[in-house]
């Protein structure tokens, strides 16, 4: 098991507070791959060290602490290049991760479906293969002769091709799925439907708002990355089909190799007609958490879709439903928005009622279209 001392590092124009708060959400992200954080440090830094990001005196410190508390490894709170995580692992003497590490860790564990399997070891093999190339220079350093090609790069040479090969092979499989899915698309294309997808941060409550809305059981968890597949359901609004997809959820700082190889997934966000943007209203850093989904909605460019922004957990804020209007007179966002509680199920039929206007404006955009 892991056990781990969390690194964080602060930045300029970063507040200590900002990087604590990641801390506690990366001792989440330990926790969900079965490992535990003992403690954590927040080293300031204004310009990071290039090759052991936090300078050599406080690693030995690091270091005591790794000692004294019996860790077997250390996280950082960063994404670390190929030779500081070399650097650092040999001072530390223990398993030295990054932030990406531990999400793909937790990826390769959640996936279900063949597509998602795949899509992560494409993103995890992606990551790696730039990084293959210091470590031949170590191996062959070992052997002596300069100038020649030491039998450590051959080897990585080798390992490389190999990941190239595999790589190219995913990229196919997924081809294929895609091609499925594009088939089962098209008979909901086909129709004059409305098409909803649910974005939002991990855990604010994307697939409770799905059972809600169409009142079918779905993994509901309270753990970062619960949901890892698109999953697609229907809901009715005045006896109209509409069709509801629950995607996974974000997080800050996501490996870009993970955006960019869950785009297939994501697809379903892409060409929807409205996003449901869910916001777990009772967590302090929502408005930050915002940020991070609208930057994600950009890179797989679903940021100009129309959207409506659903507060969810307001039943963690208020005590009835009634006092949801006396909340609202409080409550400034200057766009669309519902504030919900997707668990006792309040506002879900003003929800709906909302997405009935989207229903007919989309209705008269497909008409005009046509
Ligand atoms: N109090 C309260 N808790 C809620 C509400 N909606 C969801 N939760 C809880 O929030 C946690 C996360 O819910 P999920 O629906 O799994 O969240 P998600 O957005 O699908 O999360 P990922 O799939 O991990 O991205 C669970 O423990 C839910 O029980 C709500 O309206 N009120
Ligand atoms: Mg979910």
């Amino acid at each position: 098991m892991i056990k781990a001392i969390s690194v964080g590092l602060q930045h300029r124009n970063q507040t200590r507070e900002q990087v604590l708060e990641s801390l506690e959400e990366l001792e989440g992200l330990i926790d969900a791959i079965g490992g535990k954080s003992v403690g954590y440090l927040v080293k300031r830094k204004d310009f990071p060290d290039a090759s052991t990001l936090v300078g050599g005196s406080y690693l030995n410190l690091i270091k005591e602490l790794v000692e004294g508390t019996g860790s077997n490894a250390v996280v950082f709170d960063e994404f670390l290049t190929p030779s500081q995580v070399r650097n650092i692992e040999a001072i530390l003497g223990v398993d030295v991760l990054d932030r990406a590490n531990v999400v793909f860790e937790i990826f390769m564990r959640r996936a279900k479906t063949q597509q998602a399997k795949l899509q992560i070891e494409l993103a995890k093999l992606t990551y790696e293969l730039p990084r293959l190339y210091g470590l031949g220079a170590r191996l062959s350093r070992q052997s002596g002769k300069m100038g020649t090609r030491g039998p450590g790069e051959q080897l990585v040479e080798i390992k490389r091709r190999a990941i190239q090969k595999r790589i190219h092979k995913i990229r196919e499989e997924i081809e294929q799925i895609k091609k499925h899915h594009k088939e089962q698309r098209k008979n909901r294309f086909k129709t004059n439907n409305l098409k909803v997808a649910l974005v939002g941060y991990t855990n604010a409550g994307k697939s409770s708002l799905m059972k809600a809305l169409t009142k079918k059981d779905v993994f509901i968890s309270n753990m970062l990355f619960a949901t890892l597949d698109t999953k697609v359901g229907t809901g009715f609004v005045d006896g109209e089909k509409i069709f509801i997809t629950d995607t996974v959820g974000f997080i800050d700082r996501l490996p870009p190799e993970l955006v960019e190889s869950f785009k297939t997934t994501l697809e379903e966000v892409v060409l929807a007609d409205l996003l449901l943007f869910v916001v777990d209203i009772s967590d302090k850093r929502w408005l930050h958490k915002i940020n991070t989904v609208e930057k994600i909605l950009q890179d797989i460019g679903a940021h100009e879709k129309p959207i409506l922004y659903v507060f969810n957990k307001i039943d963690k804020i208020v005590n009835n439903k009634e006092q949801i209007a006396l909340f609202e007179k409080s409550f400034f966002f200057e766009k669309p928005y519902i504030l919900v509680s997707s668990e006792r199920d309040w506002n879900i039929d003003a929800l709906l009622e909302r997405m009935k206007s989207y229903y007919k404006s989309h209705i008269n955009l497909t008409y005009t279209y046509a």
